[in-house]
């Protein structure tokens, strides 16, 4: 679990830090010398839980003065709890506000209002700041009526021992990160150490890292491997989500690193430049306008974004909608992560939202983002398989675009498998609707291709698959033919797609003409003809003829040897009959010899003996052959 701090400059967030864990988290020169937090600053604590149990907890120090909320903000993405503080002898100020709406529109759930110095007032002046303090925090996840508000001095150590036990109860009531999702881990340190190399530092957001753990890190993809992990300075064997974590890593210098980038599990994701979100405006900001530049903060990653709004040309104060943020540096952002907006000039925060889509299609779909804003899986998943339309969708992108395990999508997705509206085939997912939809074009392009091509015996499955696009995912196209032939709507044979029992249709001359052609080769033996001279004699035109032709060839009546030299096929099986009982009286075989016995001349005897090498009935052996 992380605690964070959160509060208006001086209102001593440091102090209580120190009084709770002895760690002062103000690790900087300058910040001792001004006597002001700058950074994040880092502390742990262990607690007794409520039954018992020893609760580890990490702390993250966050500046309150006005110029470092990019700091602040770099830290609070990671908290699970957060210690709001207001001073009891200033009360709500300007940071007090900024840094609540943070929390807020980061959906942080868990807090305990703490009012510190409460030895610089009296008893009826604490009263009525509570009072006020109230009145700010009414209906909010920090609301009086859910949440502790707690007075303390850290100068004193008045109401520590309270803080504690509430600390220790609401850390037991967060939910834990998910330790078994991939592994996230924004980066907020980088630093060199000596003999040791590169160390980067982040609160783990998600998954686990062990050493000799490979990583990649975001943006740029680099991977890198872990050498060591400590949690809270001791080194350890894994740390897990919810940690404070420092990493040394292998294969990279501190120069590649910086905050703001992501180490993640490696070969899973993408970083993305567009994202489709849901974004509200805080009721004191100004209108945001469609295309407005705003500064974009998410963990501990800025940049700065262009909002494209999908509903309006303005956002109202207080309102909230649909939008498409284009982020001028890439980052590694998965739908559920929460951000901040900041005004462009001067920077001031203004809104925040949530990543709904990292993939956006080219033209976002309202009903598709109000989906995948509802936060129901299996639906939400359908509707990622179904925008693919016929391409469908692997399972390495799914992962990619939602963070979600393979086993947690095939789970989710079971059901609509089973129940045949989502088609898997291997990694790939189609909606039903859309294989359905191919399968009848695919259909009607055979249809199409026996209409103009009435002497094939079919269409070749790769220019069927031309016909029906060639950008299609070979899997699908190849799980459409197979979905039609076993709904015996279409045949195969070889690599020839015909309608199920679809035959050569011939006109009759086209019929007179095949067995003029056959007949000629037939009565012929081995002293063929010229096609062109058969081809003459028939009745049909030469375009239909040489159809004709080929159909002979496919079926296997005749065998072309080269390409004016033509055989009936039971002429060559007449061959290799009389070659095969030949085998006993001599195997040795020369041209004279084959020609002399089969009658032919040396003009067919060649080709014809290459055949039979080819069928592997005679083998050449210098001149000669030996039969085999
Ligand atoms: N009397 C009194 N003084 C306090 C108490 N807590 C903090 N202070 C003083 O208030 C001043 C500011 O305290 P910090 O803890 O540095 O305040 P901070 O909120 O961390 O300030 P930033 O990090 O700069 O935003 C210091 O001089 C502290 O000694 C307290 O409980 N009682
Ligand atoms: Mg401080």
């Amino acid at each position: 679990m992380i605690v964070g701090t959160a509060g208006h400059i001086d209102h001593g967030k440091t102090a209580l830090v120190k009084a709770l864990t002895g760690i002062d988290a103000d690790r900087l020169q300058e910040e001792k010398r001004r006597g002001i937090t700058i950074d994040l600053g880092f502390a742990h604590l262990e607690l007794p839980g409520p039954n018992g149990e020893k609760l580890r907890l990490g702390f993250v120090d966050v500046p309150g003065h006005e110029r470092f909320v990019r700091n602040m903000l770099a830290g609070v993405g990671g908290m699970d709890v957060v210690l709001f503080i207001v001073a009891a002898d200033e009360g709500v100020m300007p940071q007090t506000r900024e840094h609540f709406d943070i929390c807020r529109l980061l959906g942080i759930e868990r807090g305990i209002t703490v009012i510190t110095k409460s030895d610089l007032v009296d008893a009826d002046a604490l009263a009525s700041l509570k009072h006020e303090v109230s009145a700010f925090l009414k209906d909010s996840f920090l609301d009086p009526a859910r949440a502790p508000m707690i007075a303390v001095s850290s100068k004193t150590g008045a109401g520590l021992d309270e803080l504690k036990s509430a600390l220790a109860a609401t850390a037991v009531a967060a939910s834990a990160r998910s330790s078994d999702s991939f592994l996230r881990l924004p980066i907020d340190r980088v630093f060199a150490m000596k003999g040791f190399g590169t160390v980067i530092t982040g609160t783990l957001i998600a998954g686990r890292v062990r050493k000799e753990d490979e990583a990649q890190v975001f943006p740029g993809g680099k991977r890198l491997r872990v050498r060591g992990v400590q949690v809270h300075d001791q080194p350890v064997d894994e740390a897990r989500a919810g940690q404070r974590t420092a990493l040394n890593l292998a294969s990279v210098n501190k120069d590649e690193l910086a905050r703001g980038m992501m180490l993640a599990t490696p070969g899973t994701f993408r970083a993305s430049d567009r994202i489709d979100v849901s974004l509200s405006l805080l009721s004191d900001a100004k209108a945001l306008k469609d295309r407005a530049r705003v500064h974009f903060h998410c963990y501990t990653s800025e940049t700065i974004a262009e909002v494209r709004l999908h509903e309006a040309k303005q956002l109202v104060p207080g309102e909230s909608g649909f939008a498409q943020l284009r982020l001028t540096q890439v980052a590694l952002l998965l739908p559920g992560d929460r951000f901040i907006i900041r005004q462009f000039s001067p920077v001031v925060t203004i809104g925040g939202g949530m990543v709904l889509d990292n993939a956006p299609e080219r033209k976002s779909d309202i009903d598709l983002l109000r989906l995948f804003a509802s936060g129901e899986k299996s639906s939400m998943l359908r509707a990622r398989i179904a925008r693919r339309v016929d391409f469908g969708i692997g399972l390495q992108a799914l992962v990619a675009e939602t963070g979600m395990r393979p086993a947690q999508i095939g789970q989710a997705l079971g059901p609509n498998v089973a129940d045949k509206s989502i088609l898997r085939f291997g990694d790939l997912f189609l909606h039903a609707p859309n294989f359905f939809g191919l399968s009848s074009y695919t259909l009607e392009a055979v249809a199409i291709f026996h209409r103009d091509n009435p002497l094939s015996p079919g269409i070749s499955k790769e220019q069927l698959r031309e016909q029906v696009g060639l950008t299609l995912p070979k899997e699908v196209f190849a799980a459409v033919i197979e979905h039609l032939a076993r709904e015996k709507k279409l045949q195969f044979s070889g690599e020839l797609v015909a309608l199920a029992g679809r035959s050569v249709t011939m006109q009759d001359d086209e019929a007179e003409s095949k067995s003029t052609i056959e007949n000629a080769f037939a009565t012929a033996g081995l002293k063929v003809p010229a096609l062109k001279d058969v081809l003459a004699g028939v009745k049909v035109d030469k375009v239909r003829a040489q159809k004709i032709v080929a159909l002979l060839l496919r079926e296997g009546t005749l065998i072309k040897l080269s390409d004016d030299l033509v055989f009936h096929r039971d002429a060559l099986r007449g061959l290799k009959k009389s070659l095969t009982e030949q085998k006993s009286k001599s195997d040795k075989l020369d041209v004279a010899r084959f020609k002399e016995m089969t009658g032919i001349s040396r003009k067919y005897a060649i080709p014809l003996l290459e055949w039979l090498d080819r069928e592997r009935v005679t083998r050449r052996v210098g001149d000669a052959r030996v039969i085999l």
